[in-house]
């Protein structure tokens, strides 16, 4: 039974899951939150969403979402948080963003792209801690992934469909380690699951069904430090009035 403090269910990440990590390029972990931790994520969303409304231009409720909610404040700095992040990217990490990615019914598919970080340093690492709170279905809402494309490091990946991806940048490609050809893995989430994956892997969101109900999602970036981060979405004030115990993972670098 997990404690009251705790937001995930027994898991320990071990050899075997940052072995997958490394070559897939991402990790489900399913179920991974606990029930208690499901609904306090979602009421933390719902309020987040509503600030939204009233967003102010670079400081958008979305992409701080953690500035918005103290709740997913708290999470920034949680033990096995931060015991996760440190199992696969080492003891010295630093705290980047926490968005929200809420997709309502009917919301439309997210295009083929990677992320940027240290692109000519693969001693540094960046990770997403995907909360999928409702999970998602391979149609409905779900992430896709081309397993090894992290290995790449290209932050230029992009295409607007399947066959453009296929077409385009995944044309002539292996994997690196397993030589094995590049293709795209269409992933299933039930509800409570948590997705890490590397920065530069590619990705992208199928559409959300009309008739569907609202996928609550949360994302957790840390990396190491040694290089600028385009996403690092922390405002100022945050930055110097940091949540408690948070201050050494601030700092850019
Ligand atoms: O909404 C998602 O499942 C993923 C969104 C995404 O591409 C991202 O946060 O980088
Ligand atoms: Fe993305």
């Amino acid at each position: 039974m997990p404690s009251p403090d705790d937001i995930f269910n027994d898991f320990t990440l071990g050899e075997e899951e940052r072995l997958s990590l490394d070559k897939h390029g991402h990790l489900l972990i399913p179920g991974l939150l606990t029930a208690e931790t499901s609904e306090r994520l979602i009421n933390s969303l719902r309020q987040v969403t509503q600030w939204g409304k009233q967003a102010v231009k670079g400081h958008e409720p979305q992409r701080f979402s953690a500035e918005f909610d103290e709740y997913l404040a708290s999470l920034i700095n949680h033990p096995q948080m931060l015991m996760l992040a440190r199992n696969i990217l080492g003891e010295d990490i630093r705290y980047d963003h926490c968005v929200s990615l809420v997709r309502p019914a009917g919301t439309p598919a997210m295009p083929w792209h990677s992320h940027e970080y240290a692109e000519d340093d693969p001693g540094l690492g960046f990770i997403r801690i995907f909360f999928y709170i409702s999970g998602f279905t391979s149609d409905d809402g779900g992430l896709k992934v081309v397993p090894g494309s992290h290995l790449y490091r290209d932050r230029a990946i992009g295409a607007r469909t399947d066959d453009e991806l296929r077409e385009g940048w995944i044309a002539g490609k292996r994997h690196p380690e397993t030589g094995e050809e590049l293709k795209i893995e269409y992933l299933n989430a039930a509800p409570g699951s948590v997705i890490i994956m590397w920065t530069h892997a590619a990705h992208g969101v199928v559409a959300r069904k009309l008739g569907s109900t609202t996928r609550y999602c949360v994302v957790y970036a840390y990396r190491n430090p040694g290089r600028t981060s385009d996403a690092r979405w922390i405002s100022a004030g945050f930055e110097s009035r940091p949540p408690p115990g948070c201050a050494a993972l601030m700092p850019l670098y």
